[in-house]
């Protein structure tokens, strides 16, 4: 049986903690995203044999990309009821990781989601649609992407950091 895949960048602790915090005060029921599943997807890839980990590792490891300020600013709930807050202007450190990612992915094989990038955290599924609320803005300094396992653990999904690699440091710094 395969692992269910995907690449993304977790949110650090902290901000993670209070952005949930924020996110439980809103009370619009659905499923809320445990604080410790809060993470950016950068590459979905679905189930694949767990022999592949060595490949993706290495995809991962080849890519060079810096560390970067993410400010999420822009909330969205989809008509499904997805509440997702994300960046209203993506830093071009985050695009330029993704493309990395996705051109050396494209290059060993894999079927990527050929939609446009959207870089969200999703908060809640299934939310009650309630119009007219105002997006905070949380700022939070991303260090490391990591490859997650996204598994059920019975009360629901869990997404489980298999491995992570650092982002460089930018030269002002
Ligand atoms: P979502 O949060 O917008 O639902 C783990 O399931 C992560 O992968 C989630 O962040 C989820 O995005 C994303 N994901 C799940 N299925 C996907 C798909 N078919 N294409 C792209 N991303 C997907």
């Amino acid at each position: 049986m395969g692992l269910r895949l995907f690449f993304g960048i977790p949110l650090p602790h902290r901000q993670a903690e209070i952005i949930a915090a924020w996110r439980d005060s809103l009370t619009l029921r659905g499923r809320p995203v445990a604080a410790s599943n809060l993470h950016l997807t950068l590459a979905f890839l679905g189930d694949q044999p767990a022999d592949r980990l060595a490949e993706l590792s290495e995809i991962a490891s080849r890519i060079e990309a810096s560390q970067f300020s993410l400010t999420l600013d822009r909330l969205t709930i989809s008509h499904h009821g997805l509440l997702a807050l994300g960046p209203a202007s993506p830093p071009s450190a985050l695009l330029d990781l993704e493309s990395q990612l996705r051109e050396g992915l494209l290059a060993c094989g894999y079927p990527l989601d050929t939609r446009e990038f959207w870089p969200h955290v999703t908060l809640a599924r299934r939310c009650l649609i309630r119009p007219g609320l105002s997006a905070p803005s949380y700022a939070c300094q991303i260090e490391r992407f990591a490859l997650y396992q996204s598994i059920n653990d019975g009360r629901g999904m869990a997404y489980i950091p298999l491995l992570h690699w650092l982002l460089g440091r930018r030269e002002e710094d």
